[in-house]
């Protein structure tokens, strides 16, 4: 497996500074070599090279819009450009308004290769905003809806075709931040949401059964993984924490049951904010995380 590790070093879209060193964090806890330890063979494409973040008040319902939509136009190429040479991009963020820039090029080379595309989003949030629903102008709340078609024109139509993607196709897990006018157009768009109650009863291995339900051979399995999915105990390293996440049992098994399907081709690591970490402790968990993703496991199992 050809694995590329991309570097998107900003929070243009976040309410807190610091996401700018995610990637170099990843990197600082030995992500390519320790990918490289379970077989993958990895190239660290470096970082992009995107505008600077001018701190500003929302315009319009939008902070850094403009700036936003450089960043994602320069990811959708980064990312659409190594699933074209038949490689597994990981994006290292970076905030996770940049989401929209990753999964609209993978829509798009799944439109070209003739695949079906299923996003599993892993976040605390669903994303779902709009400078009319927002109510903090920050982007990387509005993501999804912006891939679903629900945003400014610049970025919905990065994707080159909107909407990029079908809200069907998406499945969102962890979540338990979601603002009021937010709530109700999650609702409305009929959007698939396993949010903590669902896990707290139903327990994470159902609630990964009904999300990797329904793919084939032909599914290009995409994971956007907002490091605040996990619970603020053990990642404090993020801009918005949220306490009652998934506990380091729960979020192993959700990896462990998205690697026993082998279908993933694409991966989003978003949101670590080492301002904020200690002892770069929540890259290290994200990158146990996504050892567990790509297949490490305490035994060999059937
Ligand atoms: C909040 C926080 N829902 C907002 N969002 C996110 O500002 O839209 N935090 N994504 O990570
Ligand atoms: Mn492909
Ligand atoms: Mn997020
Ligand atoms: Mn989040």
């Amino acid at each position: 497996q050809l694995v590329s590790l991309i570097g998107a070093p900003t929070d243009i879209g976040a309410g807190a500074k610091g996401s700018r060193m995610g990637p170099e964090a990843l990197r600082v806890a030995d992500f390519a070599a320790t990918l490289e330890s379970h077989g993958l063979q990895v190239e660290d494409r470096g970082n992009l090279a995107g505008p600077a973040n001018p701190w500003q008040p929302p315009d319009g319902g939008y902070r850094h819009l403009q700036q936003v939509v450089e960043w994602n136009r320069l990811v959708h190429e980064a990312v659409l450009a190594e699933l074209r040479l038949g490689r597994l991009p990981i994006l290292m963020g970076g905030d996770h308004c940049l989401g929209l820039g990753s999964i609209s090029a993978v829509a798009r080379h799944c439109r070209e290769a003739g695949k079906k595309l299923r996003v599993l989003w892993l976040d605390a949030h669903a994303d779902f905003n709009t400078n009319e629903l927002t109510p903090s102008g920050n982007i990387h709340g509005m993501p999804v809806a912006c891939l679903c078609g629900y945003g400014p024109k610049e970025l919905i139509e990065i994707g080159g075709q909107v909407p990029a993607v079908n809200p069907k196709w998406i499945r969102q897990i962890g979540i338990r931040s979601v603002d009021p006018g937010e709530k109700r157009f999650v609702h409305q768009v009929g959007l698939e949401v396993f949010d903590m109650r669902y896990i707290d009863e139903m327990g994470m291995r159902h609630t990964m059964e009904l999300a990797l339900a329904t793919m084939d051979d032909n599914t290009h399995l995409h994971v956007s993984f907002d490091v605040d999915f996990l619970d603020a105990d053990i990642a404090p390293g993020v801009g918005t924490t949220v306490p009652g996440g998934p506990t380091y049992r729960e979020a192993q098994l959700c990896m462990e049951m998205i690697a026993d399907t082998g279908r993933l081709a694409s991966l989003d690591v978003m949101e670590i904010n080492p301002a904020l970490d200690v002892r770069n402790r929540t890259a290290i968990l994200a990158v146990d995380m996504i050892e567990s993703l790509f297949g490490k496991s305490t035994l060999m199992r059937r």
